[in-house]
Formats: structure tokens, C-alpha cells, sequence
């Protein structure tokens, strides 16, 4: 059998959640041997065309110097055959090169002075880098990672160089202000925050949010290991540690899907740094610090790298607390308050094509409020190592990643938790999770117009979740420890391949196939005590090991008009199966269920084992136009439809049991639709030495979300929303002025019974200003102080245990914040 042929061989099913279950170890065993037989057939390939690796010759002249550097894309994959453009704005320099087979680029005998960088490349959205210093004699490595598309809006993490590979060079972070990762994506159109506890937002994208929304840290996925998902993937992140947020909102590659409705947030750290060929031990390090007056919210973070040619080793460490903030009222939210430290060692080697990287982490968090949760968190561990290789091959690539995180999650009531009358003041629960997985990944270039990508993934978590009797609170909360989940196992084997093609200069497309076989189980479960029984019984009797069988495809065809204006078009079929929660959860009791989802509601929920994955029909375009010359105006608008065959809603079981003003809700499937629309622009008002530059920018978006049996909204839909930026830029200093507008939220899922929020808009201001190695940043949030609900931020539960009304979170009211960076 030839490789071509062993490639195709896992998309042998091309129909959704089939019962007829394929044995997991026969399919891995059949994967593994087509992905040996792959890295084999691409070592051989690797070693016959060594020779051919481009050395690229550093200046040693006083006047010039030298600007070389490696293309690659979100998920390191090298990128050839760019257009990279090297031109001065005060001089008439102006060279072009295109990046070779290895993504290889270099410009020598370069003048030294100030250049701007630009890298065009068919499929993916233009990058350009500013301030681009050439010294006299050195060689200045330009690394650049490109997003795919013009779908993709590429947050880089305000300060930080995110292309760049000099990793320990974390020159400034206004970012640092914050100690939430989600709250860097705040600003990308489509994309709107779900209040989740202080230190883990959760981002939805379109409408779709949590696990609908493929979260990828470092290549990895990590399960949020909690009832209420207050461990969230992005709360593993500390802001010091992004470099690169890259959102896929629009059609997602098949390669960068997978198990998941809406789109992807890739998330990964700064790449290791290695000396220079021939140069001393390089060592470099960031210290930063902030504080937040609202909240006495303070932090800090610390990047310290030391590396030589061939091996590099770097820590991050980053810690943070903060105290419940006040509303536009002056009314201290409870529950508000949270504690993280995280630990990160990182150890790198390269020689020649080979690239070897392992990364260990340590997070915990001591204690975490939830205003929108009946409890809170107080312990949540996570101990992970990453372990990745790459080879670089001739006509591309293959990465090779394996990864595995231990979590201990504990919930209980922290000290402002308003607990009616005492009563459960104490009530234990644990989660244990583990997740295992790996991802291998193979890049060719077939010919000057065809590259194939092809992976296999698999990812694995087990899940144990209890709550442990509580003393004297029997029957409803003893004798016996309550078995929520009894070593839940979800086994997810993912395989792909996806073809892009250049046709000319003009037109390419991007065709992509996966398939995604999940295999769910659970074991048996008990109550508390004697008066759980019943339902114990009937979710024991039922069968609990399910496989779904998911095909995912992406079509795409993009057009490059040129100059000043790019189109893409698409279609997606996308799967996500359902998590242990939604299948595996089985008390209808009161207090029971009302510990379970990760809505924010305080309602009550329990599963399904009979759940089907949803199914969503993407279609999305995006317009791009833009001024001639770079950073001048753009314009971006993408459109998007989702019609989603089996979206995991509710059923009301029951509404005001014993007297609780929430409902019994049964998570089952619906058909749903959701479309929308994004918006995003600049224009550059003014531009010159004495002036600086002055932008002007905007970015919105707009939702409609429904179910098409009953025509009701679908929940936690962003309402329209505006965002309008100006600032100016000169001689390191920036400063602007920013507002957002929100529209009232009046669409309403009546099954959750879910509350209206009124229009707000909120007015901030910010300064930055940036030395070489010391940058000190100011912001004002919420300037005017206006008391408003969040649209996504969930009720407040700690309200309503104390006085049994229900209403939305409110907003942080105003905020001063200082940081400070310093680079050694
Ligand atoms: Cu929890």
C-alpha cells in the first residue's frame, strides 16, 4: 500500500454519531501505523535534501547590515513562496525576496536605519511589521508567524512583539494591566466575553462560546475539569505567557478545527530565543508589574530566558490577586475576589532541521469567587507538560506534539458567599481531571501550486467528580459521598487533510476533510443518601458508552484583487460532541442540579446520555479593502451563517420546583440557526515626523440567534455591539481615547428565563509610553463611572440566595490602572 493511499484510510465513515461502534484500538492502532509510515516516507525525503539548507550571509560591513528570518503559519508549519518587502520610509530602499522551501527569508548589505517589513502570502492575511532597526554589521532574525486568511483577526498581545521570535524580547505590556487572557481578544470583532470568575473569562466567538469554541494553548486542549467550567482552557494562560492570540471567527481550515461549532482561538507563548551562530550566551529577562484601583487588583510577571545556538531554557512565573470590585454604584460585587500563581519552564534545543521543545507548568489558584455561581472555587491545581519535535523537511514539515495535565479542583463557599440562614456552609465538591493527547502533523509542498497538510490527533480526558457527605446534613447531603461523574472517559481520535492550492496570482482555494470519532463513558453513580436513589437507579440502567462518528469539511476560495481589495468565500460543516457534563450528569434534585452548568444562571440542569453532537452549516465571506499604501485605510466585513442541525439547548422538566424560582432544565437537542455580521476598519487621519500618527478605528458586530422548531432566541447572544478607538502615536508615546457602545439585550431565551440588559456606553482613556527597555502604560476604564449589566456576565446568585431576585451581573465601575515593564 503506498502512503497517498494509508492517509485516506481514516475517513472510511462518512456519517455522523453511528452507533455502529468502531473499536477505539483498532482505529488507533490503523492511524499509527499510517502516521509511522508517514514521518518514515518524509525522514527519507528530509535527509536526501540537507544539503540544501540556505545559510544566509551576515554583513560585517559598518554600514549595513543584515534582515533574515523563517515564515510560519499559526501552527508552525514553514511558509514558502511569501512576498516579504524590506522598504525605508526616508530612503529609497525598497527590496522584495520571496521565502524559500524552508520559509526562508534574507535581505543583506541593508543600510542601517528604521524599515518597515511586509509579508504577503496567498491565504493568509498581510503582515507588516513597523520599526524595523538595521545595526551596522549584525544580522537582525525577523521570525514572523502569519494567520491564515483574511478571516483571521490576528490579536497580538499590545506591547509584545508577537511575530517576533526573539522570545525573551517582551519589550511592553499594557497587556500586563490585566490578569485575565480573555480580556485580550475584547477588542476583535465577532467576539464577545462570558463572565466567568475573575480569572477566566469565557470568549465566544459568533455566538458560540465555551466548548463550542475549539481553545487551543500551545497545541493543546485542555477540558474544563468543573460542573460550572470555572477552570475554562484560557485560564491556564497568564497574560505574560501569550505572545500570540490568533481568532478564526469565519470558516475555520479543517487543520485548526475539529470537535467544536464556531470558530478557533489558537493561543500560543513566545517561541525560544537561540544565541546567534558564533555569538555569546544570550540572556534576557522581563519584569512587569500593575495595579488596578478598582479591586486593589495588583499583579506581576517575570520572563527570564538564558540560550546558546543549540539549546534554550526559559521560566515564566506570574502571579496575581484581587479584592471583589465596586459597580458604577459604588456597590461592592461579591464573590469577585481571585488568587493565581502560574510557574512555566521551558527547555529548547535546534541543530540543523530539528527542533525539540518541552514545556512543564505549574498553575494554582487558591481562591476564586463566582458572583454568577451558587459556589466558589477554592483549589483548583494543574501540573502539565508539553513535549513537541520538529522536523524540517525539504518541501515542509512535519510537528509532532505530545501533552498531558493533571488537574485537582475543588468547590466550596468562600467567606462572602451570601449562604441563606448558614445553612451549607460548607459543601464540599472535587473534580479530578486528566488530559492526555497528541498531535502530528505532516506539510508538503506537491508542486509550485499545491501543499497538502495532513494530521492525526488524539485527545483524551478522564473525569472523576464527587461531593464528599457533609456532617449533620443528611439525607440531602449525607451519609454517602455523591458520585456526580464516575470516571467519565471522552476519547477523541481526529484526522485531516486539507489542500491548498495557489491557482495564480488571483485566485486560491483551501479543501479540506476531517474526521472525528469521540468515544463517551461513564461509570455508575450514587446519591447522597437513600433519596437520590431513584434517579441513581434509572441513569445506572441506562447504557452509557456512546460513539459518535463526525466528518468535518471546509471549502474556501479566496480572491486577491491586489492593491486594494481581497475576497474569500466558504463553506464549513463542523461537529462538536457532547462534554461528560451534558451526557453524564443524572440528579433531578434541587440543590443537585442547581450545581450543575456553566451558564451563570443559577438554573438547574442535569444531562442526557442520548445526546447527538451538533452539526453546524457555516457559510462566511469576508470583504477586505484597504488603502495603497500600508496602514493607510481598511475596511472588513464578513458576513456568516450557521445553521446548526442538533444544538445541544434545553428542555424545561419542570418550572418553580419547591419553591426556587429557577427551572428543572434537561440538556437535549434543537435545531438552531445563527447569522450575523462583523464589522472592522481604520483610517490613518494624519501621519508625519512632527505629528506622529493619528488612527482612527472601529470595529462591531451583530447576532441573530434562534431555534427553527420554536422560533425562540437562543441563549447568551451578544447584542449589537460598537467599538470606536482614536489614538496617536508619537515618538514612543502613545495615547487615545476609546468607547464602547452596547445595544439592549431583548432577545431572551424564555426556557432559562433569561434577563434583559439595558443599552450602556462606556469611555476610556489610555497613554503608553516606550523607551527601549522600560515601557510605563495608564489606563482609565469606564471613565464616567456608569453603572451597567453585563449581557453575557450571568445573574448574580449571591443577590439572589440573599433576597430571591434575580438580576444581571453589573460592570466594573471606574478604574485606574498603572503598569510597567522593564526588559534586562
Ligand atoms: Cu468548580
Amino acid at each position: 500500500m503506498s502512503a497517498p493511499r494509508r492517509v485516506r484510510l481514516p475517513f472510511r465513515a462518512f456519517v455522523t454519531h453511528d452507533e455502529r461502534t468502531a473499536r477505539p484500538e483498532e482505529v488507533i492502532v490503523r492511524v499509527v501505523l499510517c502516521m509511522v509510515a508517514l514521518l518514515f516516507a518524509s525522514s527519507m525525503q528530509g535527509q536526501s535534501l540537507a544539503q540544501e539548507t540556505q545559510q544566509s550571509a551576515v554583513s560585517t560591513s559598518n554600514s549595513t547590515g543584515s534582515v533574515a528570518g523563517v515564515l510560519k503559519d499559526p501552527s508552525g508549519a514553514v511558509i514558502s513562496r511569501a512576498r516579504v518587502v524590506l522598504s525605508s520610509s526616508t530612503s529609497s530602499f525598497d527590496k522584495v525576496r520571496i521565502s524559500d522551501r524552508l520559509g526562508h527569508f534574507s535581505f543583506g548589505s541593508v543600510p542601517v536605519g528604521e524599515y518597515q517589513l511586509s509579508v504577503t502570502a496567498p491565504g493568509f492575511a498581510r503582515q507588516i511589521l513597523h520599526s524595523v532597526t538595521v545595526v551596522a554589521g549584525k544580522e537582525l532574525t525577523e521570525d514572523l508567524s502569519l494567520t491564515i486568511a483574511v478571516v483571521a483577526t490576528n490579536v497580538q498581545v499590545e506591547g509584545q512583539d508577537a511575530s517576533s521570535a526573539a522570545a525573551w524580547d517582551l519589550k511592553v505590556q499594557s497587556s500586563s494591566q490585566s490578569h485575565n487572557s480573555a480580556d485580550l481578544l475584547a477588542d476583535a470583532p465577532g467576539v464577545s466575553l462570558h463572565g466567568n470568575g475573575e480569572l477566566a473569562t469565557i470568549p465566544f466567538l459568533h455566538g458560540l462560546g465555551d466548548e463550542r469554541t475549539k481553545i487551543v494553548v500551545d497545541g493543546m486542549t485542555i477540558s474544563s475539569a468543573c460542573p460550572n467550567h470555572m477552570n475554562p482552557t484560557l485560564g491556564y494562560v497568564a497574560p505574560a505567557q501569550a505572545a500570540q492570540m490568533t481568532v478564526l471567527a469565519g470558516i475555520t481550515p479543517v487543520s485548526l478545527g475539529g470537535d467544536s461549532l464556531g470558530g478557533t482561538i489558537s493561543v500560543e507563548s513566545s517561541a525560544p530565543a537561540f544565541a546567534e551562530t558564533g555569538s555569546n550566551l544570550r540572556e534576557e529577562g522581563t519584569f512587569t508589574g500593575f495595579y488596578r484601583s478598582n479591586g486593589d487588583n495588583w499583579g506581576g510577571s517575570l520572563n527570564e530566558g538564558i540560550a546558546g545556538e543549540h539549546f534554550s531554557l526559559g521560566y515564566v512565573g506570574a502571579f496575581t490577586i484581587t479584592d471583589d470590585y465596586s459597580d458604577g454604584a459604588g456597590r461592592k460585587i461579591t464573590s469577585t475576589y481571585a488568587q493565581s500563581t502560574d510557574h512555566t519552564l521551558t527547555l529548547a534545543a535546534q541543530s540543523g532541521h530539528n527542533f525539540f521543545e518541552a514545556t512543564g507548568s505549574y498553575h494554582h489558584v487558591p481562591f476564586e469567587g463566582f458572583v454568577n455561581a451558587f459556589m466558589d472555587l477554592t483549589h483548583n491545581s494543574a501540573t502539565s507538560l508539553n513535549v513537541r519535535y520538529r522536523r524540517t523537511l525539504a518541501a515542509g514539515s512535519v510537528d509532532a506534539r505530545f501533552y498531558w495535565q493533571n488537574t485537582l479542583h475543588e468547590m466550596n463557599f468562600l467567606s462572602d458567599k451570601l449562604v441563606v440562614d448558614g445553612v451549607g456552609a460548607s459543601m464540599p465538591m472535587n473534580t479530578h481531571g486528566r488530559d492526555l493527547g497528541y498531535t502530528v502533523r505532516y506539510e508538503s509542498a506537491l508542486s509550485a501550486r499545491h501543499t497538502l497538510r495532513a494530521g492525526n490527533e488524539l485527545h483524551r480526558l478522564r473525569l472523576d467528580d464527587w461531593w464528599p457527605p457533609v456532617a449533620g446534613a443528611a439525607p440531602m447531603m449525607g451519609p454517602d459521598t455523591f458520585i456526580n461523574i464516575n470516571n467519565g472517559r471522552r476519547t477523541r481520535l481526529g484526522t485531516y487533510a486539507e489542500l491548498f492550492s495557489h491557482w495564480n496570482s488571483h485566485w486560491s482555494t483551501l479543501l479540506g476533510v476531517r474526521n472525528d470519532t469521540v468515544w463517551s463513558d461513564a461509570g455508575n453513580v450514587q446519591g447522597y443518601s437513600s433519596m437520590y436513589a431513584a434517579d441513581a437507579a434509572a441513569f445506572n440502567a441506562e447504557k452509557h458508552s456512546r460513539t459518535d462518528i463526525n466528518l468535518d469539511l471546509t471549502a474556501l476560495t479566496r480572491y486577491d484583487a491586489g492593491q486594494h481589495a481581497a475576497f474569500e468565500f466558504g463553506y464549513a460543516r463542523k461537529n462538536r460532541s457532547p462534554n461528560l457534563y451534558e451526557r453524564y450528569t443524572w440528579s433531578t434534585g434541587m440543590m443537585a442540579a442547581s450545581m450543575i452548568g456553566w451558564f451563570g444562571d443559577g438554573n438547574m440542569y442535569y444531562g442526557n446520555v442520548a445526546l447527538k453532537p451538533e452539526t453546524g452549516n457555516v457559510v462566511s465571506g469576508t470583504l477586505l479593502l484597504h488603502g495603497h499604501a500600508p496602514k493607510a485605510w481598511e475596511v472588513k466585513l464578513t458576513p456568516h451563517f450557521n445553521q446548526i442541525q442538533d444544538y445541544i439547548d434545553v428542555d424545561v422538566a419542570s418550572m418553580g420546583m419547591m419553591g426556587m424560582g429557577t427551572p428543572l432544565l434537561r440538556f437535549a437537542n434543537h435545531d438552531a440557526r445563527i447569522y450575523g455580521g462583523d464589522v472592522s476598519g481604520f483610517t490613518t487621519l494624519w501621519s508625519s515626523d512632527s505629528a506622529g500618527t493619528g488612527r482612527l478605528s472601529a470595529g462591531g458586530a451583530w447576532l441573530h440567534g434562534a431555534r427553527t422548531d420554536s422560533g425562540t432566541p437562543l441563549y447568551q447572544m451578544m447584542p449589537l455591539n460598537l467599538r470606536l478607538a482614536f489614538d496617536e502615536e508619537i515618538r514612543g508615546l502613545n495615547v487615545g481615547v476609546s468607547s464602547e457602545l452596547v445595544d439592549s439585550k431583548s432577545r431572551l431565551d424564555p426556557n432559562r428565563l433569561e434577563l434583559r440588559t439595558p443599552g450602556y456606553a462606556l469611555f476610556n482613556v489610555h497613554a503608553v509610553y516606550k523607551t527601549k527597555y522600560v515601557q510605563g502604560g495608564f489606563r482609565g476604564d469606564n471613565l464616567f463611572n456608569r453603572l451597567y449589566e453585563l449581557p453575557l456576565g450571568g445573574n448574580n446568585i449571591d443577590i439572589y440566595s440573599a433576597t430571591g431576585n434575580m438580576t444581571p451581573v453589573t460592570g466594573r465601575g471606574r478604574s485606574l490602572a498603572l503598569n510597567l515593564t522593564c526588559t534586562f
